[in-house]
């Protein structure tokens, strides 16, 4: 084949895409609770092994890109937007306003704001730091990031607490850094008391979300139910204000089941937000775009949430892969994943109305016929035949994800 001229390499991504059909319009796609991070379509395509393959985005285009494709919430970083420099003074205002003039201008909404306590040397050792110099600035960023919030108009705060654990034992006493770690939320929620009032907002919703390595090498909170618990130890002032914001992968690392994980974090009425991507198992975080790996999996998620009415945010936090180009993300990567997830959650609502899946999950739900209630043998040759049922659902689970149920098949 002729080597491709680099001016006519964009038309061609865009036929192809094109070529693949089943898009849905902003107009649909804004119908959803999707929300698209601004350190997402921002990310470089670097890591500790990568250059990066792409350059800088700047707030102005990832707002105005995300609402021509619709997706209509964004979500940041305070420090993905402002610049260390400016931080906490008046410098960062003007910024925020000119934020709300572009969401204004292209009809986004800001849905969730988040500090970075990860990525500058001042976290070296964590915003729970043995430094009360540290935790102090730390407690000013949380609060100010809520004031961001406010000014924003967001719903929600998320806190991932990643460099929260140890390279080495020693120095760090467990016990002692989670206080340390809850008088910095403490502070948050206060704050955050009183900027609703000063705002004449509710306050926010504040969100903990777990990571089970990275990057520090020994977690304190690695996972959702860590964070169940922490928040109801006793150290939090404000409980109720605190929830979870799980991510797909995250819980996929460490060998869990993502779906069970969010069952458990709705049992405890605490699932408020939800980071949505797709990885491996016991691999690194590699923030794969939702679908591309487990969409199977992803169904059945998206089957449990629906029928418990989620109804808060699903946030795009993936990373676009290096090899797709600045052009790319926006006119490849976003709008494939958004359109995947809708495809998926309209799928879950089939799977919700199916009639085969229903009759066999209502009938496994009534159980067999049984005389003698006290005998384990009984009770098993009872149901024995109901059983096969659990495999004929997951096979019209398959069918229902590749159109089968509707006829679909493929000719050999
Ligand atoms: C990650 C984390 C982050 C957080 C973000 C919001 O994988 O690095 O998921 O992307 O979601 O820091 O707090
Ligand atoms: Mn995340
Ligand atoms: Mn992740």
């Amino acid at each position: 084949m002729k080597a491709i001229p680099i001016p006519d390499q964009p038309a061609l991504v865009r036929r192809l895409t094109q070529a693949c059909g089943g898009a849905y319009t902003p107009e649909q796609r804004r119908r959803y609770f999707i929300t698209g991070p601004q350190w997402a379509a921002a990310y470089e395509g670097h890591a500790l092994f990568h250059a990066p393959t792409r350059k800088p985005v700047a707030f102005e285009e990832v707002i105005r890109r995300y609402g021509e494709i619709g997706i209509g919430w964004w979500c940041t970083h305070d420090t993905d937007v402002i610049p260390y420099s400016a931080l906490l003074g008046d410098e960062q205002w003007a910024i925020v306003e000119r934020i709300g003039k572009s969401l204004a201008e292209h009809g986004v909404r800001c849905s969730m704001v988040t500090t970075e306590t990860f990525h500058h040397a001042v976290f070296a050792a964590s915003p729970a730091a043995e430094s009360p110099q540290v935790r102090e600035y730390a407690a000013r960023r949380l609060v100010n990031t809520v004031e961001m919030g406010h000014k924003l108009g967001a719903q929600f705060a998320v806190y991932w607490p990643g460099s929260l654990g140890y390279q080495v034992q020693g120095a760090v006493e467990e016990t002692e850094t989670l206080r340390w770690y809850a008088d910095g939320l403490n502070a948050a929620c206060e704050g955050d008391l009183a900027l609703s009032k000063k705002y004449n907002r509710p306050t926010l919703k504040h969100c903990l979300e777990a990571k089970p390595f990275e990057p520090a090498a020994e977690i304190l909170l690695p996972t959702s139910d860590a964070m169940l618990a922490f928040i109801s130890s006793g150290l939090l002032k404000h409980p109720e204000m605190v929830g979870l914001n799980p991510e797909y992968l995250h819980e996929l690392m460490w060998g869990g089941a993502p779906r069970a994980a969010l069952a458990r974090a709705l049992v405890c009425g605490k699932l408020w937000h939800f980071d949505i991507n797709d990885g491996y198992r016991l691999k690194h975080d590699v923030d794969i775009a939702v679908g591309l790996v487990n969409p199977l999996d992803w169904l059945n998620v998206l089957v449990l949430l629906r029928s418990h009415g989620y109804n808060g945010p699903f946030n795009l936090d993936y990373k676009p892969p290096r090899t797709t180009s600045n052009e790319g993300v926006f006119e490849v990567s976003f709008p494939t994943a958004v359109d995947r997830f809708i495809s998926l959650w309209e799928m879950a609502g089939e799977v919700l109305e199916d009639p085969v899946i229903r009759e066999a999950a209502s009938a496994l739900k009534a159980g067999g016929e049984v005389r003698d209630r006290a005998t384990a043998d009984a009770i098993f040759e009872a149901q024995k035949e109901l059983l096969t049922l659990h495999e004929l659902i997951a096979h019209r689970l398959f069918q229902i994800m590749i159109g089968a149920h509707r006829g679909r098949s493929f000719n050999i």
